[in-house]
């Protein structure tokens, strides 16, 4: 960073002792794990200086939105619908914390047993390490897994305004209308904040700008299927990471510039490894930033990630909202459509994503799949443990993995997932 944001983090509050340590952290480990990397596509040099202003440009550019009148929504779940959002004149950032940082404070709120997604939030939280948190107006939490709902209760005590979605936890119809009606009462909350009324041709806007986010995503994750891959896992997570912070107009741009140069790569035969290498899909729980540690020891073995099916990912970003509605109701239904079809595993049952991970590891063209849970995340470790056998029986093998942020495990994992190359190879 060339510019002096120091004043700007004092005056969000955050402790710029702690602050200074992490970034000291984070620029080291995202030069290692993204800048070695062979055959990066030149495209990737916008992510670069996205990454290296994430504490920066960005949160200035969010202040001076806020200083304009407009307002900052921080989420964790992609059930949040970023529509509404920008509907209403905010900005709309991810807050799910991708590293540990535990406090006595954090550890007097929550169960040992808490996932590190969790933990994280509230470690950077409590901390006041991180300047997404500290510009939000508002903060949406919502009723998905046990650990989140209990979260909630105590997370208000770090946030200026904190507001809960209910969640369906089943789908059939009593779920797609509750899920209907939170997002009613959301859009209510957002006018509150916007101080104006949302019409339907602001929303209409706003569909058309996220369903064009996802749109640029879904071409770069269809351009993987090429062998060989012309971009690393690693970079395509970080696109897709990127994607929950950076203004969504102009993130949109860079995917479709980044995706013109991979066309041209494809066109050429050119990949970013040779094309033997054995090809993987992710699955699993969604990998926060900096969470960089399994994809990174899976492509240092010599693999390469071809697709995450995860919430930063296809999980994410699958189906578009249907433009052209019409009404504002006729709008909430369609954004209702749309986010009642992600598979999160919160769902009792949840049998889609089961075949969306057969689905996408043949499109994909991946030879196997490295399920990912976090420790305590009891929806996708239940899942992972139903999966593995079936996905097996059906010729698809699986590598099972629980991790967390630690580096501790480094050395054991990269064991574990050479083991399972040499399967592949065999
Ligand atoms: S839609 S995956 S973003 S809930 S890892 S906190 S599930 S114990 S993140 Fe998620 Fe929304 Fe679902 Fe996606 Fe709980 Fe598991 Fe922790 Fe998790």
């Amino acid at each position: 960073m060339s510019t002096d944001y120091r004043p700007m983090w004092q005056e969000l509050g955050l402790d710029l002792e702690a602050h200074d340590a992490l970034l000291g952290v984070l620029g080291p480990l995202y030069a290692k794990t993204f800048l070695s990397q062979p055959e990066r596509p030149e495209g990737m040099g916008y992510f670069n200086f996205v990454m290296s202003e994430v504490h920066g440009l960005r949160i200035r550019e969010l202040m001076d939105h806020k200083a304009q009148g407009g307002f900052v929504v921080g989420t964790f779940c992609t059930f949040v619908p970023e529509e509404l959002v920008l509907a209403a004149g905010g900005i709309c950032v991810g807050l799910c914390a991708g590293a540990e940082w535990s406090t006595p404070e954090v550890d007097a709120l929550l169960p040992r047993t808490t996932c590190a997604l969790i933990k994280g939030a509230f470690g950077f939280a409590s901390a006041r390490v991180c300047p997404y948190l500290a510009a939000s107006d508002l903060v949406v939490g919502e009723n998905t897994c046990d650990g989140k709902k209990k979260a909630w209760e105590s997370f208000g005590r770090f946030v200026k305004d904190l507001h809960v979605m209910d969640m369906p936890q089943v789908k059939n119809a009593t779920g797609r209308t509750l899920l209907r009606e939170q997002y009613g009462v959301l859009l209510e909350r957002l006018e509150k904040l916007g101080g104006r009324k949302v019409d339907s041709e602001g929303l209409e806007a706003a569909i058309a700008t996220v369903n064009a986010k996802r749109q640029a995503l879904a071409r770069l994750n269809t351009l993987r299927q090429a062998v060989p891959a012309p971009i690393s896992g690693l970079d395509a997570l970080l696109v897709q990471q990127v994607s929950f912070y950076d203004d969504p107009v102009r993130f949109t741009a860079s995917v479709n510039a980044l995706c013109e140069e991979l066309e041209d790569r494809v066109r050429q035969g050119r990949g970013v490894h040779s094309g033997t290498r054995p090809r993987l899909l992710m699955s699993g729980c969604p990998m926060a930033v900096p969470n960089w540690k399994l994809p990174a020891i899976v492509e240092e073995a010599g693999a390469i990630i071809v697709g995450e099916e995860s919430c930063i990912g296809s999980r994410g970003l699958r189906n578009e909202v249907r433009q052209g509605a019409g009404t504002l109701p006729a709008q909430l239904d369609a954004l209702t459509e749309r986010y009642f079809t992600i598979d999160c595993a919160i769902f009792s049952p949840n049998p889609e994503r089961q075949g969306h991970v057969v689905k996408m590891s043949s499109a994909q063209k991946a030879d196997g799949v490295i399920h990912f849970s976090l420790p305590f995340c009891t929806p996708y470790q239940s899942e992972a443990l139903r999966m593995e056998p079936e996905l097996e029986a059906g010729g698809l093998p699986v590598l099972r993995i629980d991790t967390d942020y630690s580096p501790e495990d480094a050395g054991q994992l990269a064991t574990r997932v050479e083991a399972f190359l040499e399967r592949l190879e065999a």
